[in-house]
């Protein structure tokens, strides 16, 4: 696996999350089979940025590690949509391993991100996110290829 020399491919994506209020217990348009306790529906994602080439020709599986209390708490997501979408009641940090394509000869990266379930930001932030019953978090992150190899500079090159 011949590596391309003094280049370096650097390719986006969106780490994020977003948390939604569930209606109270006893609520009808609560969903069934939800522990009590919970006061959250939450899903984090690493998304593309819209309008750039597909990722999942590099980035081929994503694993996400939850809270230990959850069940099997090491989600993996061989394809797109790369997320996880839970219940809960707090929010905690979320290790984030992104795997490449056999062809890019690359380790795993790692990534964190908290989930963030509470409003935040300024009145007028937290006014938007009260009225929306949503809570997002998101930012963008880099992933450099140092001297990719030959298949991967291809594959990167032609998209
Ligand atoms: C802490 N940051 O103080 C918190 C932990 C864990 C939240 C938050 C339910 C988990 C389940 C849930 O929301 N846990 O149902 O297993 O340590």
């Amino acid at each position: 696996n011949k590596r391309v020399k003094n280049k370096r491919i650097s390719r986006n994506i969106i780490i994020g999350s977003e948390a939604f209020t569930l209606p109270p217990p006893g609520d009808p348009a609560r969903p069934k089979g939800i522990p009590d306790d919970h006061t959250k529906r939450w899903t984090v994602y690493v998304r593309q940025p819209q309008g750039d080439p597909d990722f999942s020709i590099w980035l081929t599986k994503v694993s996400f590690k939850i809270f230990n209390t959850y069940e099997n708490p090491l989600r993996v997501c061989e394809n797109p949509p790369f997320e996880v979408t839970e219940t809960g009641w707090g929010g905690f940090t979320i290790d984030i391993r992104l795997h490449f394509s056999p062809l890019s000869g690359e380790k795993a990266q790692y990534r964190q991100h908290f989930l963030q379930l509470e409003k935040y930001g300024d009145e007028k932030q937290q006014a938007r996110q009260e009225a929306e019953g949503c809570v997002r978090s998101e930012y963008l992150e880099v992933v450099q290829f140092n001297e990719p190899t030959e298949g991967l500079f291809d594959a990167l090159t032609n998209e």
